[in-house]
């Protein structure tokens, strides 16, 4: 598949790379590299080789944000019907079934930090800067980041980060449990990268479940999340992974998991 403004490429271990490509405009968030976002996440998600995706701006910036010179002459109708109907690619990216790891380098502003909150890890370099700026635009998070943000920081954190519009070092992120890992720039992708190999040295489908089970537990009340999980937990002693998982354990040797 083709890509404007991104560019997609997955290793012989399964990990793919999603690189935005904008830098002219610090990866702006235009509509249509959204919607790229999302017609590559599909991709992602259908293919078998592929068992975790890193989503990084690469040694640039990860994104300045949502595209402030395409929205700025816009009215609400028309925002509704572009805007509103486009969320799919920040939604497609949180349900590919694998682990999906984002890889912060400079500024993740906006609908940058949105953007990485979607992912499920991230991963952000020591000259990282994270922050929620649209408030100083007259506007409001419009990506998921009133209501993602507060789920993973707390609500008064989350609010402080959204009302101020304040910048945030990587520290102060670390701090407040926003990022995962704090690495040297140099190192920020073969970190994401081992984190990446952590996990899929896992069986692929009790990944997808645990994946599943904590982004469905994070929007439901905790008897319908533990409901889900034990639906999951039962589900996977009909898979061969679940077999080989267990008869290694016994064996005294490490497991080869199929994905199957
Ligand atoms: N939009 C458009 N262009 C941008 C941009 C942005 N967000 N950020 C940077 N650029 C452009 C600059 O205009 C400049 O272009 P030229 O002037 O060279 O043509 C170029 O990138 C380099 O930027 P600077 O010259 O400004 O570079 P500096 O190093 O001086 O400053 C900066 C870097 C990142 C601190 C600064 O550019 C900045 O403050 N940028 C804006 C950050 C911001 O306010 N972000 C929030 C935007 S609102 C949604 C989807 C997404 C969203 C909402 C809904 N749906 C699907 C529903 C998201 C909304 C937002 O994020």
């Amino acid at each position: 598949m083709e890509f404007k403004y991104l560019v997609v490429e997955t290793d012989e271990e399964g990990i793919a790379l999603l690189r935005l490509n904008r830098p002219e405009a610090k990866n702006a968030l235009n509509l249509e590299l959204i919607a790229e976002l999302g017609d590559a996440a599909d991709m992602l998600a259908r293919d078998e080789k592929v068992r975790a995706v890193i989503v990084t701006g690469g040694e640039g910036d990860f994104a300045a944000g949502g595209d402030i010179k395409e929205m700025s002459g816009k009215y609400a109708p028309d925002m509704l019907v572009a805007y509103g109907a486009d969320l799919s690619g920040f939604e497609k990216i949180e349900r590919i079934p694998k682990p999906v790891i984002a890889a912060v380098n400079g500024y993740a502003l906006g609908g940058g930090t949105e953007l990485a909150l979607v992912c499920d890890m991230i991963v952000a370099s020591e000259t990282a800067v994270f922050g929620m700026p649209e408030i100083t635009l007259g506007i409001i998070p419009g990506a998921g980041g009133t209501q993602r943000l507060p789920r993973l920081i707390g609500p008064n954190r989350a609010k402080e980060f959204i009302f101020s519009g304040s910048f945030y070092d990587v520290e102060a992120c670390r701090e407040m449990g926003l990022v995962n890992k704090v690495v040297p720039a140099a190192d920020l992708l073969e970190e994401a990268k081992k984190l990446a190999r952590r996990c899929i040295r896992n069986g692929a489908v009790a990944l997808a479940c645990a994946k599943a089970c904590v982004n469905e537990g994070l929007n439901t009340d905790l008897y319908s999340g533990l409901a889900y999980e034990r639906k999951c937990f039962s589900l996977l002693f009909s898979t061969e992974d679940q077999k080989e998982g267990m008869a290694a354990f016994k064996e005294k040797r490490k497991a080869e998991f199929k994905g199957r």
